[in-house]
């Protein structure tokens, strides 16, 4: 009997999906098809899909054509599938020529002429609500977004603004994008939603005149300085109906959920202690290393050391200490915040002019988990134990450089309502951000004013 195996994510059945399922069936007697789990596609990059497994299943099973469907949920399982199930024969589309050329070595591989001018991205595209996209600043981070937007279906960025009339005229002369020095009003009107990325101390209003206006809002870290700030723009986005959500990208990596599932989990006991350390040395001018009033390492990076703090802690403190090394100018070069909990402890350390290892590690009572630096472009992590022997290695790994497309890919579903409710960041742990961001500005406002 000659075994055949095809994968695939089968989204949007189509026509081209059915095609290749029976000419792929054609090629021997007994036909195996992997599908591929939401978790692995979002992996290799492929994002919002729209069909759940179950419903991608039942439709591969109802073609008629594959005697025994499984699920593809890692890198590498198809040298694994095709030695389990003894395949003879491995077979893709041609959108794939090349690709898996290694797998001649365990059996035959053969690329099926794929089916033209139909896929699930036309569809998805066609069916699905296009989001219009402003971006408020257009800085360091606006082309990393521009481009990080292709890659994510269902948005575009469609205008820019930024009142400094020359930062503006090179975006939209490099980009293409129609960019706006003023009219604010006039820049939101065909948008239905806006990415701020501007300076710090712009964030809050930007966000504020936007919900206002029944945009939903990306903000950048941090969103605000204050609690108050954050509890009132989190209570209008609900008002006004709309998605506001702070862009800690981290939050939304697969392998950074991932690692919060495998510390809740007990894998290793209950968490004692988490520790999680951020630093980038500034260039000397930049304005990480002379903003003193609104950047400093702290407020630049500060979120994401809190992040893995609040996820695996909560963020019901019972005490927050702080200190900072400050440079001249009285900004700070670096800070802890030592968090203190009923049963645990945590640190979260910020250096803009001062380097240590980026590395998280969360201890337990049964062992630890050791997230390598750069632990926040989460790519893997070893849970570890009292015996150095013995090791779990987790493998995880994300599309692109910075993993910026998983958050936009993550407001795009929420703006649509798909995804449930919210757990990778939520309006209450950015909101406790902000409160540890305010007493931090308070306490460094006070060693300025003994400066001068
Ligand atoms: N396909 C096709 N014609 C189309 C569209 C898709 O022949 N117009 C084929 C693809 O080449 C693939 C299969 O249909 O062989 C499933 O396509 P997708 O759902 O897009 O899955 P894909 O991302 O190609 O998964 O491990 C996963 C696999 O490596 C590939």
């Amino acid at each position: 009997m000659k075994k055949v195996i095809t994968y695939g994510s089968f989204d949007l059945f189509h026509e081209g999906h059915y095609q290749l399922l029976r000419r792929a069936k054609e090629l021997g007697d007994y036909l195996i098809v992997g599908v591929t789990t939401e978790h692995f596609d979002r992996m290799r990059g492929k994002l919002n899909l729209v069909d759940p497994i179950k419903v991608r299943m039942d439709n591969v099973w109802n073609t008629g054509f594959a005697d025994e469907i499984i699920v593809e949920d890692h890198e590498g399982q198809k040298i694994e599938d095709i030695q389990r199930y003894g395949i003879d024969i491995f077979t893709l589309g041609s959108d794939w020529v090349g690709r898996f050329d290694y797998l001649n070595q365990y059996c035959k591989v053969i690329y099926l002429p794929r089916t033209a001018g139909i896929s699930s991205s036309d569809i998805r595209n066609r069916t699905q609500k296009i989001v219009r996209i402003g971006i408020i600043g257009t800085g360091r981070i606006a082309p990393r977004f521009l481009k990080e937007t292709s890659y994510v279906s269902g948005i575009e960025v469609t205008e820019a603004y930024n009142p400094e009339e020359e930062s503006a005229e090179s975006f939209e002369q490099k980009y293409q994008i129609k960019t706006w020095t003023d009219h604010f009003d006039d820049f939101l009107k065909d948008l239905e939603a806006v990415y701020v990325a501007s300076p710090n101390e712009t964030h809050s209003e930007y966000v504020r005149k936007a919900l206002q206006a029944g945009k939903h809002v990306l903000c950048e870290k941090p969103m605000t300085f204050t609690y108050a700030e954050a509890v009132e723009l989190y209570e209008l986005a609900k008002e006004k109906k709309v998605t506001l959500m702070e862009g800690i990208r981290t939050a939304y990596l697969p392998g950074f959920q991932q690692l919060l599932s495998v510390a809740k989990g007990g894998a290793i006991g209950e968490i004692c202690d988490v520790e999680a350390c951020f630093s980038r040395l500034g260039v000397p001018g930049s304005r990480e290393m002379t903003d003193y009033k609104y950047s400093g390492a702290f407020l630049e990076y500060g979120s994401y050391g809190m992040l893995p703090i609040f996820k695996l802690l909560g963020k019901d403190y019972q005490d927050v200490q702080m200190e900072s090394v400050y440079g001249e100018n009285g900004i700070d070069v670096f800070t802890k915040v030592q968090f203190r909990y009923e049963n645990s402890l945590a640190t979260a350390k910020a250096g803009a002019g001062v380097k240590s290892e980026g590395e998280l590690i969360i201890a337990g009572t049964k062992g630890y988990i050791l997230v390598p630096s750069p632990w926040w472009l989460t790519r893997g992590f070893d849970v570890r134990y009292e015996d150095p022997g013995k090791v779990d290695h987790y493998e995880a790994t994300f599309s692109g450089l910075d993993g910026l497309r998983y958050e936009i890919s993550e407001f795009v579903s929420k703006i649509n309502g798909i995804g449930g409710h919210d757990y990778k960041l939520t309006a209450e742990e950015s909101i406790a951000m902000a409160d540890v961001v305010e007493k931090f500005m308070i306490k460094r406002r006070d060693h300025q004013r003994g400066l001068e």
